[in-house]
């Protein structure tokens, strides 16, 4: 492939999976769907690891889209991205729910990763064109690339929440993280909180003195802003709608007994998605006598993440425990209370759980956004089932008709399970019908729209390929944006 993109998005994973050796297939995921005609209408290009370690693929296009694989060796994929990313600043980013780990070695693989990202934006971007950073592990993307090409509009956004001020200032290297952040023109964020924490920080840590969304750097506007996050609303909707999803909702409730009540977690194994919690108010309300098996039975999809990650490992031994302790107190001979799956499903399989679940919970410590509570209520076509859902999680600000709890107060917690269990039919499709407005009217095409607008990019005229990017740029002018910080 040759040629420069007037649009491109630089992530740490690409957005495809390799099926067998040099087959490669769209990664499903919210992503990379709102993205999608944007890159194919610019000829945009996607940056970003192909997920296994050693010499990387050359470029080659899937769906219209050109795929830039940057290559990670097996002792980068240790220290950059199970090191720094995902046990320095995963935790710190998220209330420090578990220790934070810093190791110096982390760092230099950190920055050297970053440096080959930001090089080969560099490379592929067309003068005056957009880069789009994704995410925690790119932190650094920013500034490196306003050095290598000051003619760029470079855009962040961050998917997980950015820390209170007392936090950050745990990191070793924070000064060279918010510097990197700041090379960008825009910074967004998922919920305003986390903006203002950001441009609290440019002035404690770098003196700078925001004025309302704006701070000025080097002579340079940078803007901060929430952009929440949402899912492909339509597509969910499509696939929960089928007759196959409805078929196979109805045998997962004939397999599980036909409780009178599904309680159901889907979630990536992780410290920051409460399940413990979770596990522990249904533990209580079972031995409580406020609710019993086999009337009601609970599924916990736990899908399999980052598992050579020490603090992974402890909390599937934790989770497992638990699981354990509630089957051996309350199941019987062929029904279990819990049903726990280490695994991962299709789309339609979840899709047929969403649309068994009577009662979803979804109880984060801290979670940037949520998208499996979104997903929950984009597959209610039905206007059925209940949401549980944690303050703590950026989606409860979208999603307030909720039934909203404080997952650490394991009191409330029980007490709204059950609210959820017990409400009318009526109440039910009262608040789901709100809940879908909100993803119905805010979906994953509007929040990539509403950000690239806010960087100048106007998604909604036809995008030019080659050197062009359609849009003035102007003299540092920030955007005009639908959310503020
Ligand atoms: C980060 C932030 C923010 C899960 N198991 C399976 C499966 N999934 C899919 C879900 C959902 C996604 O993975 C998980 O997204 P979440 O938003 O819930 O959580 P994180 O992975 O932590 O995502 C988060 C997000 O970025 C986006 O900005 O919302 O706060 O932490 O889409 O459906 N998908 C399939 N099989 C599974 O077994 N197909």
């Amino acid at each position: 492939m040759t040629g420069k993109s007037s649009f491109v998005v630089v992530a740490n994973r690409l957005p495809v999976d390799e099926v067998s050796p040099g087959q490669w297939r769209r990664s499903p995921g919210g992503l990379v769907t709102a993205l999608h005609p944007v890159l194919q209408a610019a000829r945009g290009g996607w940056i970003g690891w192909p997920g296994s370690s050693g010499p990387a693929p050359a470029p080659f296009e899937l769906d219209g889209m050109q795929l830039y694989p940057v290559p990670l060796s097996a002792e980068e994929i240790e220290r950059y991205y199970e090191g720094f990313a995902n046990s320095t600043l995963w935790p710190l980013y998220h209330d420090a729910v578990e220790p934070p780990l810093f190791r110096r070695a982390w760092w230099a693989s950190y920055l050297r990763v970053n440096e080959r990202f930001a090089q080969a934006a560099a490379d592929l971007a067309a003068p005056g064109g957009v880069v789009w950073v994704q995410d925690y592990q790119l932190q650094l993307v920013p500034s490196i690339l306003r050095e290598l090409r000051p003619d760029l509009r470079i855009g962040f956004f961050l998917h997980i929440p950015f820390p209170p001020v007392e936090l950050f200032m745990q990191l070793p290297r924070r000064v060279e993280l918010l510097r990197g952040l700041l090379g960008a023109d825009l910074v967004g964020f998922q919920r305003p909180l986390a903006a203002q924490n950001f441009l609290r920080l440019a002035r404690h840590l770098l003196g700078l003195r925001p004025r309302g969304s704006v701070v000025e750097v080097d002579g340079r506007l940078v803007q901060a802003g929430a952009f929440p996050i949402s899912i492909d609303t339509p597509a969910i909707e499509a696939v929960a709608a089928s007759a196959e999803v409805q078929a196979r909702a109805k045998e997962i409730r004939q397999e599980l007994g036909d409780p009178k009540t599904l309680i159901l977690g889907v979630d990536r194994l992780d410290y920051t998605k409460g399940i413990e919690h979770r596990l522990k108010a249904f533990r209580e309300l079972l031995a409580d006598g406020r609710l019993a098996v086999p009337e009601t039975v609970m599924v916990q999809v736990a899908t399999p993440s980052r598992e050579r990650v020490e603090h992974y490992h402890e909390l599937r031994v934790k989770v497992e425990r638990e699981v354990g302790w509630i089957n051996g107190d309350f199941g019987r001979v062929g029904l279990p209370a819990v049903h726990y799956l280490h695994q991962s499903y299709s789309l339609t399989e979840l899709a047929a759980l969403y649309r068994a679940a009577d009662v979803m919970m979804v109880t984060p410590l801290r979670d940037g956004m949520n998208l499996v509570a979104k997903e929950y209520v984009a597959a209610r076509v039905d206007h059925g089932g209940a949401l549980v859902l944690s303050e703590f999680a950026g989606a409860a600000a979208d999603l307030r008709q909720a039934y909203l709890v404080n997952p650490h107060d394991l009191d409330g917690l029980k007490e709204a399970v059950l609210n959820a269990a017990h409400a009318s039919p009526a109440e039910l499709s009262r608040r789901m019908r709100a809940l879908r407005r909100q993803v119905r009217t805010h979906d994953v095409q509007h929040w990539a729209r509403s950000f690239l607008a806010a960087l100048g990019l106007d998604t909604r005229q036809p995008l030019s390929s080659g050197d062009s990017t359609g849009h003035e740029h102007g003299g540092g002018e920030p955007a005009a944006r639908e959310h503020t910080a």
